[in-house]
């Protein structure tokens, strides 16, 4: 499946409501010419959904080397003590495999080196955190919407979920444990990228090493860190609390455009 088959589907799935009305409004004008209005109200969605469309794709703004700040202030979990992480980390990642899977045709699993390997972006963004502070980074990692046409997303896929491996809230329901989502628009946008360099160097522990996603149209807590596993879903309501990540399921909007 390529991206631009991923993207016509999810396209045609948001337009073929809109289309539908519009046949009805057709057939109805010819009976009834009060029904002219019901038309031109289905024309003015459908702009509004290609405006919608054509905004959420357009880039985020990027910087020159000079904008960017010295001191990048590192937010949320700071050096996760899970069991799994700790002994990871203890190997230098050696023994860290991203895993792709989920509502895919081709499940794999990627090491370290391999995810170098793999078509990469650099970019220098501005991240916005919500408790009112931003810094400007350099970030440099592999494209998260070739990854996904490496798995081949299956029909029904609609969303992709990123597990963390820091547990960020002790929880009796154990919802504690911190991921997030993303739909296939942000998903398939070039600046979307499992990062693994910052500033040009190798991703710190702080900042969510080996890999953490950037996400550059949304809000910070959307950029989970220290991803392990990657997953198409049909739906977010089984994750966790039900609302699509860590922050959401705390209250906080799940779609958190800048
Ligand atoms: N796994 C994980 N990802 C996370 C968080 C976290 O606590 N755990 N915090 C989020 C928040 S609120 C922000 S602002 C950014 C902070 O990224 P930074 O530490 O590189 O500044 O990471 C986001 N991703
Ligand atoms: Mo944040």
């Amino acid at each position: 499946m390529t991206a631009t088959t991923n993207r016509r589907r999810w396209l045609g799935a948001a337009g073929a409501s809109l289309g539908a009305l519009w046949l009805t409004a057709c057939d109805k004008l010819t009976v009834d010419p009060k029904f002219a209005g019901v038309l031109r109200k289905a024309e003015g969605l459908t702009l509004k959904a290609q405006r919608a469309v054509t905004d959420r794709k357009a880039l985020a703004r990027e910087f020159m080397p000079a904008d960017i700040s010295r001191d990048f202030k590192a937010n949320g979990t700071l050096r996760p003590q899970d069991e799994e992480y700790v002994a990871l980390l203890a190997n230098n990642f050696a023994d860290y495999r991203l895993q792709i899977g989920g509502l895919v045709e081709r499940p794999f699993e990627l090491t370290l080196d391999e995810v170098r390997a793999q078509p990469s972006r650099t970019q220098i963004t501005r991240h916005d955190c919500v408790e009112g502070w931003s810094s400007i980074g350099k970030w440099k990692g592999a494209r998260l919407g070739l990854l996904l046409d490496r798995a081949g997303l299956k029909r029904d896929a609609r969303y992709i979920v990123f597990y963390c491996a820091d547990t960020l809230e002790q929880t009796l329901d154990g919802s504690g444990q911190y991921y997030e989502s993303i739909d296939l628009i942000d998903a398939y946008h070039p600046q979307t990228i499992l990062a693994y360099e910052m500033n040009d160097a190798t991703l710190t522990v702080p900042h969510g090493a080996p890999l953490r996603l950037r996400v550059e149209r949304q809000l910070g807590y959307k950029h989970a860190k220290y991803v392990m596993r990657i997953e198409a879903v049909a739906s977010l309501e089984d994750l966790g609390r039900g609302q699509g990540g860590f922050w959401p399921d705390r209250g906080y909007e799940w779609y958190a455009g800048i």
